[in-house]
């Protein structure tokens, strides 16, 4: 086969934000954009990371994955990898990319250099909307900040790129392609389909106790719906919710990926996973409406999978509570019998930090973004980690895991209620509430102005430095700064992770320049309100004097002209 060399210019836009590069797809149409910064990834691995090796190649399966598949396969050919791991249909969630990466390693060690995972994870899909390419380490994790930077640098001056002429691979069968010498290369490269499920689940499988789910779900009290939201998430549902664990098929929602996810906005929250919402009998502001045919648990996902919103009986739980709610209770998790300690994202609400003070064990806050993590995985120091953007996960791979997180809280709901009699489940809710009497409520809330313009997002930022000195003289004890961080594991740093005002009781507000998003700016205010008495008040009603407060530092409303956000969480 032979290798044909195409003479190319750089972009100069092709920065990876918080987790690859997502761009519309008429931006990754134009001439040689993809190629481009495939190449430069390409480019920036050593030549023995390389050759011979595998790589996984993969993505969520909204609009143009199948193209950018057969691409980027005949570039990996021409760079010198030996295989190419591709789930069915070019489908595996971010977590199964994860789970295949280390999986191909634990059985020869050294043998997957990584992946390519195509995804722009929680942004909509389709040829009017958003496409991403993600770079994934031999660990399965997201490439870390020094390898990212290398991939820009490379972008910037990129000359030239290099594809074999392979044939188009067979991405409906799993079956390996025809082995075939790569000219230049002494070793033959093959292409091979895999089950997008099987590692996955067999790893899911291992990891919890499916008999004990298995009886919680056959409780004629206990009724569960999942939603998928048209993404990637669907095909792990159905064999691990519906096949495995019994669930009825009509209680699996929005289980068949399609590309452009009908045409709905991936994201699990109160706003997007609108079906969910209603089936939960919870409102747009997290009021109860639950009737008495509505499901006990419920969860949706985001379009890679990676994400979740779990919800009881017409009550939302916050992605912090359910962090810090699983770091309580992981004795009911099997894998977990002991854990070293727990990390979070500093917009994260301290809640699973007060539970690992009472476990005594350590708890790490990391800039948001999940590969700030994967250090602290690789060392042992942590186990369970989470965002508050609805992201959980643990040490069984390095990606937040939406399924995983379901599971986690099967287990354990299925473990309070080991001995209660039907017609008297332990809820959800139940298990927050206890939780809040004893440890005490974190009341949190996120605002998101979405779409911004750039210069009015500077001009909002720079009012809130501005006012810095203002906020710390207004109150002794209150704190503002930019947040930093130092990984403790190899020592590197990240500057400017987010401008925190911090009162001396805990509580405080933190403004954030999203780094997802594929036009404009989206702005994201996170409130947080530590009450230890007080665990039952309405979460607005908590939250309105720092709400207040933020939203007279930064001016926003004045400064944009909106009359208030996009999205509250
Ligand atoms: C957002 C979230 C962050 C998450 C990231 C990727 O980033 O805030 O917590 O890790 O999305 O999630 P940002 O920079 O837009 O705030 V996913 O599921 O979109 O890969
Ligand atoms: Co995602």
């Amino acid at each position: 086969i032979s290798v044909t060399t195409v003479q190319t210019t750089p972009y100069t836009d092709q920065k990876a934000g918080t987790s690859g590069l997502r761009k519309k797809v008429s931006v990754f149409k134009q001439e040689n954009y993809l190629e481009n910064f495939v190449q430069s990834i390409f480019d920036s691995l050593k030549d023995d990371e390389v050759h011979t090796k595998s790589l996984v190649l993969s993505g969520d399966g909204r609009y143009y994955n199948d193209i950018a598949i057969q691409k980027i396969a005949k570039m990996a050919a021409a760079r010198g990898f030996g295989k190419v791991v591709i789930g069915q249909n070019g489908l595996l969630s971010t977590p199964a990319v994860s789970a295949v990466i280390r999986q191909l390693n634990k059985e020869v060690e050294g043998s997957c250099t990584g992946g390519i995972v195509l995804t722009a994870s929680h942004n909509p899909g389709g040829e009017n909307n958003d496409f991403g390419i993600k770079f994934n380490s031999s660990n399965g994790g997201p490439a870390l900040e020094n390898l990212t930077d290398a991939f820009f640098s490379r972008s910037k001056e990129i000359s030239e790129y290099k594809y074999a002429e392979l044939p188009e691979i067979n991405l409906t069968e799993i079956h390996q392609e025809n082995p075939v010498q790569v000219e230049g290369y002494e070793h033959e490269f093959i292409a091979e389909v895999i089950s997008s499920t099987d590692i996955y689940v067999s790893l899911l499988k291992s990891l919890f106790d499916f008999d004990s789910i298995k009886a919680l779900m056959a409780r004629s009290d206990f009724n569960f719906a999942y939603d998928g939201m048209s993404g990637v998430a669907g095909p792990y549902a159905r064999t691990i919710f519906e096949e495995e664990l019994g669930v009825p098929a009509e209680n699996l929602y929005g289980c068949d990926p399609s590309p452009d996810f009908e045409g709905g906005h991936p994201d699990p929250n109160l706003t997007y996973a609108e079906n969910l919402v209603k089936v939960m009998g919870v409102t747009i502001k997290g009021a109860n409406v639950a009737t008495d045919t509505t499901p006990d648990f419920g969860a949706a996902a985001d379009g890679d999978a990676d994400r979740n919103m779990v919800l009881g009986k017409g009550f939302f739980i916050t992605p912090s509570d359910s962090l810090a709610i699983i770091t309580a209770n992981h004795g009911a998790i099997s894998y977990m019998k002991d854990i070293t300690g727990v990390a979070r994202s500093m917009p994260t609400s301290g809640a699973v930090d007060i539970v690992a003070k009472e476990l005594g064990i350590d708890v790490y806050e990391t800039p948001t973004g999940w590969k700030f993590f994967g250090n602290l995985l690789d060392a042992d120091k942590i186990v369970i980690c989470g965002e508050e953007s609805f992201g959980t996960g643990s040490n069984h791979i390095r990606e937040k895991d939406g399924i995983w997180a379901v599971l986690a809280w099967l287990s354990i709901i299925a473990h309070k209620n080991s001995e209660t009699t039907e017609g008297n489940l332990v809820s959800a809710e139940q298990i927050v509430r206890d939780h809040w009497k004893k440890f005490g409520r974190n009341y949190y809330s996120r605002y998101d102005y979405e779409n911004l313009e750039t210069e009015t997002a500077d001009k909002i930022f720079e009012t809130l430095e501005s006012k810095m000195e203002q906020f710390r003289n207004e109150e002794e004890g209150n704190v503002a700064d930019i947040f930093e961080y130092t990984d403790s594991v190899d020592g590197s740093s990240s500057k400017n992770q987010g401008w925190r005002f911090m009162y001396k009781d805990g509580s405080r507000f933190i403004f954030r320049k999203s780094g997802t998003g594929s036009s404009g700016a989206t702005i994201r205010i996170y409130l947080e309100s530590y009450n230890k008495d007080n665990t039952e008040l309405e979460t607005a009603e908590a939250l309105k004097n720092l709400s207040e407060k933020a939203l007279e530092y930064c001016e926003i409303n004045e400064i944009s002209g909106r009359e208030g956000p996009t999205v509250i969480t």
